[in-house]
């Protein structure tokens, strides 16, 4: 049996970047995963996500943002890879919807730039955008996406790096505690540990027995069609996009260097997603449907001829809000989970809290707000 001080259950975004956390601070730590990491059957893959401050879910989120964004820069640099990129974020919807008013929340709070346009003016400066005269849109500079994939390998790579071991591969069956420590039973074996972070997104909903959490785990569509028009390029100045209406959330991406097209994806909805599914990957007609309807209606010069599509997991919570604290009833254990389709962002600043916790069995971090004690048992 190998022993560590801490395993990490679930190598994705935010599992990676706990075991980078714990190697930094010289914890001898492994993280297990059902796959090989970066890989394509979670929540951490598909090219890109958006990362942006003035969060219209709740402003209590604007912090850890804060925090992200300085930790994103910390791998960055450390990795000596490129994973943020700040392309700006235009943001659409009803000036009494949920996403315009939020933000305006959020940034007023934080004194977040952002610039706030009526729809003429928007028209004029984004022709590439098409919406109803009455919405209101909101341009965030200082957001843009994420490699999704390069994030994963970069905190894989740095925790590697500091003396960490990723065993992929490896299907966690159960765990528990034996009065000596933590075993955890696996497809390839047993492994020992003082202490655990559970990470393991959408497979999270079988290793949290302890949490009453309904977590629903859905499966989300996206989708790359090529472009007609260079305006859409990330290299012409194109930023991400997020539209609320009448027809739901979409959101977006410019095509990247290297091509590939614009991605696009739709934000609600999506079908419950069970643990057998995993080499389901197909396309969903309907969903098709409503992002080729959402194209036509929103954005020009994109064509319907697509490039590439991939599905992914979002795992949902009740309140849409995370998971994110001690398990209750044991200070040796972490958790993160529930991110509700919004979390890759925060997955720097996620390791950092999950590495608090076991370490101190408590983080500075302004994380009480996501404590999983809001479902205990
Ligand atoms: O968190 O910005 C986000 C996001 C957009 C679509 C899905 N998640």
């Amino acid at each position: 049996k190998r022993a560590y001080d801490v395993l990490v259950l679930g190598a994705g975004g935010v599992g990676s970047a706990a075991l980078y956390q714990l190697a930094k601070r010289g914890i001898h730590a492994a993280a297990l995963d059902r796959f090989h990491p970066p890989h394509r059957f979670g929540s951490s893959h598909g090219q890109t996500r958006i990362i942006r401050q003035a969060y219209f879910e709740h402003p209590s989120y604007v912090p850890l943002l804060q925090r992200s964004y300085e930790l994103w820069r910390e791998i960055e640099a450390a990795s000596e890879r490129s994973l943020y990129h700040e392309v700006g974020l235009i943001e659409i919807g009803p000036t009494d919807g949920i996403v315009l008013p939020g933000v305006m929340r959020a940034a007023a709070q934080f004194h977040l730039e952002i610039d706030r346009y009526s729809a003429a003016e928007a028209k004029r400066l984004f022709p590439q955008f098409v919406f109803p005269d009455d919405h209101t849109v909101v341009f965030e500079r200082r957001a843009g996406y994420l490699k999704v994939e390069d994030c994963v390998a970069a905190f894989l790579a740095m925790a590697q790096r500091h003396g960490a071991e990723v065993i992929a591969d490896t299907e966690v069956a159960r765990w528990g505690h034996d009065g000596a420590g933590y075993c955890v039973s696996t497809s390839t074996g047993e492994y020992r540990a003082a202490k655990l972070i559970i990470a393991g997104g959408a497979g999270a909903k079988v290793l949290l027995r302890g949490i009453n959490a309904p977590l629903q785990a859905l499966r989300k569509h996206m989708h790359w069609y090529e472009i007609d028009d260079a305006r859409l390029q990330e290299s012409s100045g194109a930023p991400c996009f997020f539209f609320e209406s009448s027809h739901g959330y979409f959101y977006g991406f410019p095509e990247l260097a290297g091509g590939e097209g614009l991605k696009v994806a739709e934000h609600g909805g999506g079908e419950t997603w069970e643990p057998s599914w995993n080499d389901n990957q197909s396309a969903d007609p309907e969903d098709q449907r409503r992002i080729e309807a959402f194209l036509q209606r929103s954005i020009l010069g994109v064509s319907r001829r697509p490039v590439r599509h991939e599905t992914c997991l979002y795992t949902m919570t009740p309140d849409e809000n995370f998971l994110l604290g001690l398990y209750p009833g044991d200070k040796r254990i972490a958790v993160a989970a529930g991110l509700s389709g919004h979390g890759f962002k925060f997955a720097a600043v996620l390791g950092e809290a999950l590495a608090d916790l076991v370490e101190q069995g408590s983080s500075q971090l302004p994380i009480e707000f996501l404590s999983p004690n809001r479902f205990a048992v």
